[in-house]
């Protein structure tokens, strides 16, 4: 277990806080989503909503010297709360708070019989699923895991779930990892493997007693979420018949190491929907196919999106769309460019949709900036 000391990330970081009130200014310059990332820079102006005009200025320069090469370290992240402010989060200084323990897992599960209360189970309850819920382990099952700040009431769940169940006839299961996900980015974002495992635990005690099919599962997360879904498949060896990462996160993960990340060994076949690439999401290749709307960083529809939350909400708002309306026509293409430019291969595919349509490889496509989005 590590220390409870701080854990300093980088050694060459400097902000600058400052108050004004003026004009906001917007520079972001992305790293590049596919190349190994040492350095970011982000400079951003915020005018505060709520109080006295303010004007935040945020500029963050942080280098990953002192760690391995491919961290994504952005040294800062901004986060858009539910009432639309603004916090900043501090990648550098952060200490862990707390460790996970399976005592804060909580698997709430809905059927089309029951799809708006759920029946919440603990771990210790798996002998009595087949009384207190409607699990059924004739259906096939999807489970929905949240990310960071999120918990099993929040809009991606209910809209996927939602989406889900009004349209097939599926158990569901949504993970509530709350307790964890509710503390600093740091804590969540080291806390994925160990969750990761309760929940592949929690799955293959399900398979051993009940009989769920893990071949007849499909297991979805957005942010932290899919890196937890990545994990949760890797503890049942790989068995997961679907694994869908939505936009997974990218701050402090590595490309080289997947033992704590999504990627396609951890499922029998991996999807990626891409859609705020080197900001909050990672920008790399982890699937078996992976899919870039409008090219996998921002989204239209999302107006400045200071903090990227609209842009990364997208992933899970376009997999919703996909489980009964899936126009999602994609093209197999080397770079969005290519894609802008027409000159794709002829291979197309569709993104999300249950099932999945598996065909391997990196597609391109373009959305509505409103629902209907494809
Ligand atoms: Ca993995």
């Amino acid at each position: 277990m590590e220390d409870r000391t701080n854990i300093t990330l980088s050694r060459c970081s400097t902000t600058v806080l400052s108050v004004a009130s003026a004009t906001v200014i917007i520079i972001t310059s992305e790293v590049n989503a596919r190349t190994t990332q040492k350095s970011i820079w982000v400079a951003t102006c915020w005018i505060s909503q709520k109080m006295k005009s303010l004007v935040i200025f945020l500029a963050a320069f942080a280098c990953s010297s002192a760690l391995p090469d491919d961290i994504y370290n952005p040294g800062y992240l901004l986060y858009q709360r539910e009432d639309g402010l603004i916090e900043v989060e501090d990648l550098n200084n952060a200490t862990i708070q707390v460790y996970a323990t399976e005592a804060d897992m909580t698997f709430h599960f809905f059927d089309p019989s029951n799809p708006s209360r759920g029946t919440a189970i603990k771990s210790s309850q798996i002998p009595y699923i087949l009384s207190l819920t409607g699990f059924d382990n004739r259906r096939d099952t999807l489970v929905i895991i949240h990310g960071w700040r999120n918990h099993y009431q929040s809009p991606v769940n209910d809209i996927i779930k939602n989406a889900a169940l009004s349209n097939h006839n599926l158990n569901v299961i949504v993970v509530d990892w709350s307790p964890i996900a509710g503390s600093n980015y740091l804590t969540a974002q080291r806390a994925v493997t160990r969750v990761g495992q309760y929940v592949g635990t929690f799955l293959t005690r399900l398979e051993s007693q009940i009989g769920l099919s893990l071949a007849r599962t499909t297991i979805v997360g957005h942010s932290l979420g899919a890196h937890i879904t990545g994990n949760a498949g890797a503890a049942t060896r790989g068995r997961i018949r679907y694994l869908v990462g939505l936009d997974p996160a990218g701050p402090l993960f590595s490309e080289r190491d997947t033992s704590n990340r999504l990627d396609p060994t951890d499922g029998q076949f991996v999807q990626v929907i891409h859609t705020n690439d080197g900001v909050l999401g990672f920008g790399i290749n982890m699937g078996h196919a992976d899919y870039f709307p409008n090219g996998g960083k921002t989204q239209p529809g999302c107006g400045i999106d200071v903090a990227g939350s609209c842009a990364h909400s997208r992933a899970y708002e376009y997999y919703a769309e996909s489980l009964f309306h899936n126009f999602f026509n994609s093209r197999q293409c080397n770079s969005y460019s290519d894609f802008t430019n027409n000159i794709c291969s002829a291979t197309s595919s569709r993104m999300g949709g249950l099932p999945l349509q598996n065909r391997a490889g990196i597609y391109f496509l373009r959305t509505n900036s409103r629902p209907l989005y494809a």
